[in-house]
């Protein structure tokens, strides 16, 4: 994909330069004041200049150049042809927008680095995109329904797009589990005001379910996609995972914070992703040089995870309240001083106290975890990976004899530098740190090792961070 470099013209009569991949959703996020602090204090602001450069680097040095530029030499930029593409991507992007009947999305798993159970209690998790993905081949509909024939489990259904409250399909039977999803988020895209237009997807998918690695977020964020390109509206990319995120909250029943549909949405290649879920600011994170992510599915399907999800969940609502009650000033858990905690531990409940430890033990972890990453401190991220691990057995019991057993025999291999459970526990899989010219021969041993140990055969593969949902030739 190309770059440009861009210039607006901004409601003050100035012009803001940048550069961007796509200037015109870049001007819809100045628009929203979601761009520069400049652009916000002086919207609305146009497009009046676009030129298309070969890399990164020619759009950071063309962009210094311009911004050096007198107001009239930017004006006669602006009205020189040959420089000024502007018209001609114009009439490319109107011709890209039509709106094509048959497209594929490709839309990631994840997986969590660091910051496990806290996206429900105000942290800052990191979490990555992987290479593993929901494949969706979509043609559009003329009549409001959705037909879907999910090809993993030879399973198919259809359902109107009309009567999604019902929760049934055309011949009034319940919907099964797997059509909850995206007809989940047929029903939230709708009641946000975006409309919904007749599909048949065909879909299936690489990555493990039940796992830990996010397949119903990498469905829910393909199927927003798919009515986004078929309808031919646009929302930002926080607005899908948010929507997505209440298909899943309130059409399926599944309590869930925001991190899987957010990393599925904004993934970026070779980037760890750091979401701050109180105040929904985020950045990327290179990955530590020379490292490997490697994850292990343990082949234990999770036992107990909704029930024991739900009810850490309470726990902490409860410890939270408590703590409240020394300190009415709480509103979050990123408020609570760890010495303040310890000060109280003896007066809590020891469950609750013991949840309590984990969340701002690793709030803290993950605050120290992204400076690792700034530092490429490949070595003390790992670290902190063992750490929460140790705090996810110990402190919020969520781990389980099988994933305790990936750890203490990945932590014994060569070249490992973290290993830890991901995502909700109780079974399901781990990740991996592991320097680049050890995996090979970490992934073997891991997997030999483990079927010693439990009698399981594991899957263990190295995984790359990748871009979020998509249309595929984007
Ligand atoms: P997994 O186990 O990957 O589905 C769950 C939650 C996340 C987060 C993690 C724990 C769902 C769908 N997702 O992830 O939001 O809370 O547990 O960090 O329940």
């Amino acid at each position: 994909m190309a770059y440009y470099c861009y210039m607006l013209k901004c409601k003050n009569g100035n012009y803001y330069t940048g550069w961007s991949k796509d200037p015109f959703r870049r001007l819809k996020q100045h628009n929203a004041g979601r761009g520069a602090r400049y652009t916000r204090m002086n919207a609305p602001c146009e497009l009046v200049y676009a030129e298309e450069v070969p890399d990164l680097s020619a759009a950071l040095k063309l962009e210094s150049k311009i911004k050096t530029l007198k107001p009239a030499q930017k004006k006669s930029l602006i009205s020189n042809p040959e420089r000024n593409q502007l018209p001609k991507i114009t009439a490319l992007s109107k011709a890209r927008s039509k709106k094509p009947k048959h497209f594929t999305v490709l839309s990631p798993g994840r997986v969590n680095l660091l910051g496990e159970h806290i996206d429900y209690n105000d942290g800052i998790v990191l979490p990555m995109a992987i290479d593993r993905k929901v494949t969706l081949q979509v043609k559009t509909l003329k009549e409001p329904v959705l037909r879907l024939n999910a090809l993993d489990m030879d399973e198919k259904v259809e359902l109107s797009l009309e009567d999604l409250d019902s929760k049934t399909d055309l011949n009034q039977q319940p919907l099964p589990p797997f059509a909850l999803y995206p007809a989940g988020v047929a029903w939230a895209l709708k009641a946000a005001g975006l409309p919904v237009s007749g599909l048949e997807v065909s879909y299936s998918s690489d990555i493990p379910m039940g796992a830990g690695l996010s397949s119903s977020a990498a469905v829910e964020l393909g199927f927003a996609l798919a009515w986004q390109i078929a309808a031919g509206w646009e929302i930002e990319r926080m607005e899908m995972a948010l929507l997505c995120k209440q298909a899943e909250n309130d059409y399926v029943g599944l309590k869930s914070g925001l991190m899987d549909q957010f990393s599925v949405a904004h993934g970026v290649a070779g980037h760890a992703l750091a979401l701050d879920t109180r105040s929904l600011d985020w950045q990327t994170l290179r990955l530590p040089p020379d490292t490997s992510v490697v994850i292990a599915d343990s082949a234990q399907r999770r036992k107990l995870t909704e029930s024991g999800y739900n009810k850490r969940k309470q726990e902490c609502s409860d410890a939270l309240q408590i703590l409240r009650s020394w300190c009415s000033d709480l509103a979050s858990w990123r408020d609570v001083d760890p010495s303040f905690l310890e000060a109280h531990l003896a007066e809590m409940p020891t469950d609750i106290g013991k949840r309590a430890q984990h969340v701002v033990g690793e709030i803290q972890r993950v605050q120290q975890g992204c400076k690792c990453l700034e530092a490429g401190d490949a070595q003390g991220f790992g670290e902190l990976m063992f750490a929460s691990h140790s705090s996810l057995k110990e402190l919020y019991e969520v781990s389980s004899f099988e994933l305790d057993s990936l750890v203490e025999v990945a932590a014994s291999l060569p070249g490992c530098l973290g290993a830890r459970l991901t995502g909700a526990g109780f079974g399901g899989c781990t990740v991996n740190l592991v320097q680049k010219e050890f995996a090979p021969e970490f992934i073997e041993q891991l997997s030999n090792q483990y079927t010693k140990k439990t009698g399981l055969i594991a899957s263990v593969f190295e995984c790359f961070a990748s871009d979020g949902a998509r249309l595929l030739n984007d």
